[in-house]
């Protein structure tokens, strides 16, 4: 199955072979599945290195938790958490690294240091984020958010959330073409769990087979989510790994490109199975 490549700088990422896995490396101390777990630089590059013998395609590194509720970091703290673990893994590992931000100063110092894509749960609200991916060719995934983490999660509606989140991808799809970022550059992401119920997530994974027809690649991050306790009744997110698999092997089955994912030596056992089933032509 031949899907659309997703040029990131100097790396070439081929969709529909097989489902590619972006791995979350949280250098936060209040992440809401590790938070704490990898802040120290030596433990999440270590982690990174781990993250890529397991057959992560991209590894997200992230300074800023986004859980429903956070505040917002101060900018020096967050680079000080992401620019030193890019920086190393940059080294060490030969896959694009992802930077999970959504300001622009905080993506031009991880591109700076090798980052290859721009990881903004905002889709570019930052108006220097669009001229940054254009001038630096750098990949950029487009996610859907309700609101503010601070907010989101407080009584999110929508009268058809695929329609809508699907028509605000497809508008900052225009935005970016329209800024000069190439349309082979960019990404989109429904944002499961960003100012949505368990119900909005549902709709939204069970029409995941529609985005592909914003013609770039789709890429979803259910990964021990709330709405995942909520099905299964485990409270701690780290137990999660069950039901992640399900929300993962549904994703691959509807053609996903890119899944991110916390567990991804687990969750490669899944979407190989998966994708021999439903892909042809496994590249
Ligand atoms: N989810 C989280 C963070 N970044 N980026 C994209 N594109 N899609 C997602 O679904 C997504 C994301 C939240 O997960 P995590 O990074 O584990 O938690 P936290 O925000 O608490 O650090």
């Amino acid at each position: 199955m031949e899907g659309p490549v997703w040029r990131c700088r100097a790396h070439e990422l081929r969709c529909g072979g097989r489902t590619l896995l972006m791995g979350v490396l949280n250098v936060t101390p209040d992440s809401f599945s590790d938070g704490g777990a990898f802040l120290d630089p030596e433990a999440a590059v270590a982690q990174g290195v781990r993250m890529a013998e397991e057959g992560a395609d991209v590894l997200d590194v992230g300074g800023e938790s986004t859980r429903p509720g956070a505040d917002e970091v101060p900018v020096d703290v967050e680079l000080d958490r992401v620019v030193p673990v890019i920086e190393r893994l940059v080294k060490e590992i030969d896959r694009p690294i992802s930077v999970d931000t959504r300001r622009a100063i905080v993506a031009r110092a991880a591109i700076e240091v090798g980052a290859s894509i721009v990881n903004d749960v905002t889709a570019a609200r930052d108006p220097e984020m669009l001229t940054l991916v254009r001038d630096t060719g750098a990949g950029l995934v487009l996610m859907h958010m309700l609101g503010e983490p601070k907010t989101m999660q407080v009584d999110p509606r929508y009268d058809d959330v695929v329609g809508e989140v699907r028509s605000f991808l497809a508008d900052r799809i225009g935005a970016a073409v329209a800024a000069g970022v190439p349309r082979s550059s960019l990404c989109v992401d429904p944002g499961i769990g960003f100012g949505k119920t368990l119900e909005h997530n549902l709709l939204l994974l069970r029409a995941i087979g529609t985005f592909r027809e914003l013609r770039v690649p789709v890429l979803v991050g259910p990964s021990r989510k709330r709405f995942i306790g909520e099905l299964t009744g485990v409270e701690n997110p780290a137990e999660r790994l069950e039901g992640t698999a399900g929300a993962v092997a549904w994703c691959a089955a509807q053609g996903v490109d890119v899944v991110r994912v916390h567990d991804v030596g687990a969750m490669r056992r899944v979407v190989d199975v998966v994708d021999a089933i439903a892909r042809k032509g496994r590249r």
